[in-house]
């Protein structure tokens, strides 16, 4: 399931209600006084974080939201009803910009909540008037417009893993293979535009579209895609055996492949130089397994966990999965 990861918005806070004039009359007063009522407060737009990450395919259609009318004031000095709160329930990870004013609200944890616009107050019934010079005034105020404002929501992944690689690598294969995704392969660059997503037992891994060189400076698709793997706890990163053969380059290749996927992540920064790596060759067919041998111990040396796969080989696609579920398992118990 392709994932929509950036929507702008338009929303109106509530307008308040109006203040009214309103006399009392009651039996045995002979003249009432003023006891018209002030308008509600309009509502608010608030931001709630969920866990789910597919609701901003919500917003897709309706770009516009509103929150409730306060209600007017009435007589026997009431005030009217505040207006209903819009509540936009948006993604964990999903950073929210007002255009208008460039303030920047971040949600991190489910439940989290940022108000974002205020409703306007409500008017001022003729009650309020009154003075000690003015006993009867015939005046009362309209509620003011709630703020509005335009939006931009921009959705950083809350994901586990995150494969990364150059375009090619074999992300979305190995995403199909370990998850029910259904994730688009081609053997061309940036078969995957926007990112997939696929539960892996209970956990989220990501395939976002190939990382070129330069994509840090944002070439390619740049740095839109580098952003959603900031907040996964692991990044798999797949470097493909066609590094090995094209050209003879061998394990100079190969290992050129990674260090220039490991710059990019270090340049881009927030955190990806830092994360946990597991490095995954893929594409094992292509080669004779003791070519594979040999580049899973050179790598090694990273002192990182190191896998080979071929899509075609389904004791390797196994083996890779139990790996990621071991690493997801470690990463939990050491974070308790
Ligand atoms: N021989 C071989 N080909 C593979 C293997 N895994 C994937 N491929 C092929 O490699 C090509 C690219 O696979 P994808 O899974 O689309 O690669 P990707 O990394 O998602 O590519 P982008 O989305 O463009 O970044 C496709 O033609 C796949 O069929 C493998 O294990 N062995
Ligand atoms: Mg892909």
């Amino acid at each position: 399931m392709a994932l929509i990861d950036e929507i702008e918005i338009h929303a109106q806070a509530g307008r308040g209600g109006d203040g009214v004039v309103r006399w009392r009359h009651e039996k045995f007063i002979d003249r009432g006084g003023p006891n018209g009522g002030d308008g509600g407060k309009g509502g608010d737009i608030i931001a709630e974080a969920v866990r789910d990450v597919f609701v901003l395919a919500d917003y897709k259609a309706k770009r516009k939201v509103k929150a409730g009318r306060g209600g007017d004031g009435a007589g026997w000095s009431k005030t009217g009803p505040n207006g209903e709160d819009t509540i936009l329930k948006l993604p964990v990870g999903s950073t929210i910009t007002n255009l208008d004013t460039g303030s920047t609200y971040e949600l991190i944890e489910a439940g989290d909540r940022a108000k974002l616009l205020s409703g306007g107050n409500g008017g001022h019934g003729n009650e309020h008037f009154k003075s000690s010079t003015n006993q009867a005034p015939h005046r009362a105020s309209p509620g003011h417009d709630g703020e509005e404002g335009h939006f931009k929501i921009e959705l950083s992944l809350y994901a586990d893993v995150g494969l990364a690689g150059f375009p090619n690598a074999g992300k979305s294969s190995l995403l199909n293979a370990v998850t029910a995704a259904h994730a688009k392969v081609g053997s061309y660059a940036f078969t995957t535009l926007d990112p997939n997503l696929g539960d892996f037992y209970g956990r989220i891994i990501a395939d976002i579209p190939g990382i070129i060189e330069g994509a840090s400076e944002g070439k390619g698709l740049g740095t839109k895609f580098l952003r959603h793997i900031t907040k996964t706890k692991i990044i798999a990163h797949l470097i493909s055996f066609e590094h090995f053969i094209t050209a003879e380059a061998g394990h100079e290749g190969m290992m050129r492949a990674y260090e220039a996927i490991r710059k990019e992540l270090t340049t881009y920064g927030k955190g990806l130089e830092n994360k946990d790596e597991v490095v995954i060759l893929t594409k094992t067919d292509l080669v004779d397994p003791k070519i594979v041998e040999k580049e899973v111990k050179a790598f090694k040396k990273l002192k990182k966990p190191v896998l080979a796969v071929s899509m075609y080989n389904d004791a390797e696609v196994k083996a890779v999965s139990d790996a990621l579920i071991k690493l997801l398992e470690e990463m939990s118990t050491g974070n308790e």
